[in-house]
């Protein structure tokens, strides 16, 4: 169970004040010390996270969080650190102590979690040592909040916590958008390229490969698995025609010279930017790539943190492609992990991998950052396909099942 990856746990994000009583609620909610608990304000610094299995919802993240109201040069930077944990949230825990007003950090964080439109619970905590005010709860049922009253030392509440956060869970978490299953008719024959190059990983696939063949096992459809080698082959022994080929970007040049214009051809990181973000906004992103120029600049993000190989698709592969199409130096900047857009770097256009690792909050909050900052947005798969002249023919299937 601890090896679901974190990308498919339900994350739940506790937030409040210092010494409101946080880490004591996460021990309670995970029956262990999972994170240290003192009376001195500011124990936590760092986000604590623990995976478990909570019946029914499945597998979660919980994560706590350093004090948002946290002061001087180092609170800012935990502040921060909150502050991302919160991008990846998708229910939001508001811990108060029961008998404290709603402050402005309290509600600075509700209009963060309205903003991106995750629901919001609101827990008043130490409800053995003093009441909540009238007020409080006048104001949270106004605000049409969920709320509940716990004692985090002895566990009272905890069961009626659990039983919101049921009522909370997202639809998407529940019923996951499709990878690829509704672009398909029903026993369909699915191809998918699996280049084994210098960047696939020793002995295993990579998770987009695997989900996408779990997808079309529990859809009770076939597939064969091929590399680019293999595909011309596969294709001719394969009656009637494959339904869909589904290649890994780095091969679609390649591949769609060998795919027959007959047969719909895309790529996991496009099934991807459906999946794990916002698909009409990332064709969007994709198409700005026509207004790069010389000396344009382009952020490159991925969300894990490797050491980049000699072909490395991030630093390598997409800059020459994009300098290609442009006929000119573009400046580039890459961040990794939880960096994103700086304001040092005013970019043009962002270039996001496939965020296969990630839930699929945390890049709807990085499209929300392009958004409110007006800078398009598109994936590695996306932008490939656009630099190569193959953008309408590896989106179609998609659209044409979708729109
Ligand atoms: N009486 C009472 N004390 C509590 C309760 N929950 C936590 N405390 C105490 O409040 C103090 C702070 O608890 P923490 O769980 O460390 O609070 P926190 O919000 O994680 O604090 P920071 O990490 O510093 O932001 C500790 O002394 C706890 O024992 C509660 O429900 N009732
Ligand atoms: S860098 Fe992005 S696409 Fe690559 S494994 Fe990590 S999350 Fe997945
Ligand atoms: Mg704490």
């Amino acid at each position: 169970m601890q090896t679901t990856p974190k990308g498919f746990r339900l994350h739940l994000g506790i937030f409040g004040r210092r010494n409101v009583g946080k880490s004591s609620l996460l021990n309670a909610l995970t029956h262990q010390p999972t994170s240290i608990v003192s009376e001195t304000a500011g124990t936590t610094t760092d986000p604590v996270e623990k995976p478990m299995e909570l019946l029914p919802i499945g597998p979660v993240l919980w994560i706590d969080t350093a004090g948002i109201d946290d002061e001087g040069a180092l609170g800012e930077l935990r502040i921060q650190k909150t502050k991302s944990v919160l991008d990846r949230t998708e229910i939001g825990i508001i811990v108060s102590t029961a008998d404290a007003p709603i402050s402005r950090f309290e509600l600075d964080l509700i209009i963060a979690f309205r903003n991106r439109s995750v629901p919001v619970i609101y827990v008043l905590n130490k409800i053995d040592a003093a009441q909540p005010r009238p007020e409080t709860i006048d104001e949270l049922k106004s605000l049409n909040i969920p709320y509940v009253m716990t004692d985090a030392l002895t566990g009272r509440g905890i069961i009626d916590l659990h039983k919101i956060l049921l009522q909370a869970v997202p639809d998407d978490f529940l019923t996951p958008p499709p990878i690829l299953v509704d672009l398909v008719p029903p026993k369909s024959m699915i191809i998918l390229v699996v280049p084994v190059d210098k960047e696939a990983p020793k002995g295993r696939l990579i998770l987009p490969q695997v989900q996408t063949i779990r997808e079309i096992l529990d859809a009770h459809l076939s597939c064969v698995v091929v590399q680019d080698t293999q595909l011309d082959d596969a294709i001719k022994r394969i009656t009637p025609a494959p339904a869909l080929v589904v290649t890994d970007s780095q091969a679609f040049a390649k591949v769609a010279e060998i795919v027959p214009q007959s047969i719909p051809l895309t790529s996991f990181s496009i099934l991807y930017a459906r999946q794990k973000a916002d698909l009409k906004i990332m064709i969007e992103g994709a198409r700005a790539i026509k207004n790069l120029k010389t000396g344009s600049r382009v952020l490159i993000a991925e969300s894990c943190t490797h050491h980049p190989i000699e072909e490395d698709i991030g630093t390598i592969k997409i800059p020459k492609l994009l300098q290609k199409y442009v006929g000119g130096e573009i400046e580039f900047k890459h961040v990794r992990g939880h960096e994103f857009l700086t304001d040092d770097f005013n970019c043009e256009l962002v270039i996001h991998c496939g965020a296969c690792m990630w839930n699929r909050r945390e890049m709807l909050s990085r499209i929300m950052y392009c958004q409110n900052a007006n800078i398009p947005i598109t994936n590695y798969g996306l932008a490939i396909a656009y630099t190569l002249g193959i953008f309408d023919r590896a989106i179609k299937p998609i659209l044409d099942a979708t729109s």
